[in-house]
Order: C-alpha cells, then structure tokens, then sequence
C-alpha cells in the first residue's frame, strides 16, 4: 500500500504533518489501524535506529522521528483501544529506571486496552520502588516493565528483587519485553513471561490473568 510507504518515510524525515496525512490516508483506504503499526512506524523506526547506529541520525533525528510516531498514534490510540469487552484483569505498565523511551509501551497499552484490560501507565524512568507502591496500592494482576537499553535492562531484575523485598512478588504476575529484551533473558530474572511485540503482549497478558486466577482458586 502505497500509503504505508508514505507514512515510512515522513516518520523517517521527521515530518510529523505528513505522517499524519499518510496514517489519515491509510485509514480512509481501509487499512487496518494495526498495520500502520507493523507496516509503518515499527520498520520506519527500525531504519531510523539503523542511521542512527551508522552515525547518520544523531539524538534531535531520534527526536523528531519520535514526535512524528507519536503524531500518528495520537490518531491510532482510540482506534487501537476500542472494545466493547468487560475489564479482563488490571495491568500496571511501566519503562524502567533510566529508560526514556516509550514508544513500544505505549503501544503495548492501547492494544492491552483493546484486549479489554484495564491499563494504569506510570509512564517512563520509572523506579523499582514506585513499582512496588503500585503493586500495593492498585492491586493489579499484572505487571508490565519496558526497556530498551541494554545499560537499563538490570533495572527489570532490580524491580524483580524490589518486589520479593517488599513481600509482594506473589501477589502479582510480571510480563516483561522491549527490544534487548529475551525470553531467556526473563526466565533468568524470574519474570512471569516475554513479549517481543505488542500483540503478542496482549495474549501473554491474557494467559498470565488465567494462570493468576487458576492460583488463586487453589
Ligand atoms: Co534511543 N536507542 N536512545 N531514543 N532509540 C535505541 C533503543 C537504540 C537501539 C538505537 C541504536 O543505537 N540503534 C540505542 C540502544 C542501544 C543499546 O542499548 N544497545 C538507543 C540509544 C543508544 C539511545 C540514547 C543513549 C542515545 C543518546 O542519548 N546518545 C538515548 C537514551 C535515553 C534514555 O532512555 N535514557 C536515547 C534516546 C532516544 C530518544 C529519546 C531520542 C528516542 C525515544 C523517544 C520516545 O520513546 N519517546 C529514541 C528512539 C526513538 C530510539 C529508536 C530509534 C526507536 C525506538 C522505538 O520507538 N521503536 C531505537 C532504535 C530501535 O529500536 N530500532 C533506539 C519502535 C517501537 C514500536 O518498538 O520500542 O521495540 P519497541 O517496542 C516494541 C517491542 O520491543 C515490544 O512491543 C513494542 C511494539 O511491538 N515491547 C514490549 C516494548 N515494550 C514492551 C513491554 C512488554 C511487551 C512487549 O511487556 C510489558
């Protein structure tokens, strides 16, 4: 779709106007709202990493690449969020300490809220101590931790640890994932599970709620 192709490179100019023209366009031609996701910012976010590694994007490329994905998922989020299902199970989602990046959690939120569960974002840099108080005061049955560096990766485990410390581990299932994230990475660190997108985010959330509740029955 030609409309996908436009939205890739305004996403990868950084010109948020035009990305949002094309993710309109995309959307008045019938594409589903997920595609623009996976056929869109994900690749365009991809080559806009791949420059960047290559010294040909610098931080304010990042930046504004980031603004103009974020432009579209302005657009995408009630879209992506509409469901007319009851709340499945509660999440509390956050990236870790130190990590700045919130473009894959965001994502992973709209689409949990579409599954029908109900999202609490504690937003960015989050750290494990405030974690531990949401686990506490909300009572979710589901924790999700975002990282995309590896120098903040240590910040899952550090979470982990705060929640065996505080006495709340049990109480809660935690799904990890982000892009240095793996599945042996999270088994290592006794996290509940790893998703390594958004929609498979969404079936482990699922799967992690059942298994929650089948343990609280026994
Ligand atoms: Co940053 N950055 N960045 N950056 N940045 C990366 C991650 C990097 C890989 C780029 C590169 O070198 N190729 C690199 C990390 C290298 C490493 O750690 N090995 C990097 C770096 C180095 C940095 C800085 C250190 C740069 C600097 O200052 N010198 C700096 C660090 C700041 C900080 O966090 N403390 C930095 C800053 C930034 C910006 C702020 C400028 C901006 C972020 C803006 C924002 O998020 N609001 C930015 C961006 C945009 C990127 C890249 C280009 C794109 C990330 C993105 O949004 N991807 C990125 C390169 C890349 O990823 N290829 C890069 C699109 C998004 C849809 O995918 O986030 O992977 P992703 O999420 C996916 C899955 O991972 C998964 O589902 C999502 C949807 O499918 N997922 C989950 C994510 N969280 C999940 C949670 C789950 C389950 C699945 O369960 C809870």
């Amino acid at each position: 779709m030609a409309e996908f192709e436009a939205l890739r490179d305004a996403v990868l100019r950084g010109d948020a106007a035009a990305a949002a023209a094309a993710a309109r366009e995309a959307l008045r031609a019938g594409a589903e709202p997920i595609r623009l996701v996976s056929e869109g910012i994900s690749p365009a976010m991809s080559e806009v990493g791949r420059l960047f590694e290559e010294g040909e994007y610098f931080v304010p490329e990042l930046l504004i690449a980031a603004r103009a994905t974020k432009e579209v998922f302005e657009i995408l989020r009630p879209l992506l969020a509409q469901t007319g299902v009851k709340p499945v199970g509660r999440v509390v989602l956050g990236t870790v300490r130190g990590d700045l990046h919130d473009i894959g959690k965001n994502l992973v939120a709209a689409l949990l809220e579409g599954g029908g569960f109900e999202v609490s974002d504690l937003g960015v840099d989050v750290a494990p101590e405030r974690f531990v108080a949401a686990v506490r005061e909300q009572q979710p049955q589901l924790l999700g931790l975002s990282a995309l560096l590896t120098t903040t990766l240590p910040g899952m485990k550090t979470t982990l640890e705060a929640l065996r410390s505080a006495g709340v581990r049990e109480q809660v299932k935690v799904m990890i994932g982000g892009a240095p994230v793996t599945e042996s990475y999270a088994r290592a660190i006794g996290a509940d599970g790893f998703a390594d997108n958004a929609a498979a985010a969404v079936d482990l959330a699922r799967r992690l709620v059942g298994a929650a509740a089948a343990s609280r029955q026994e």
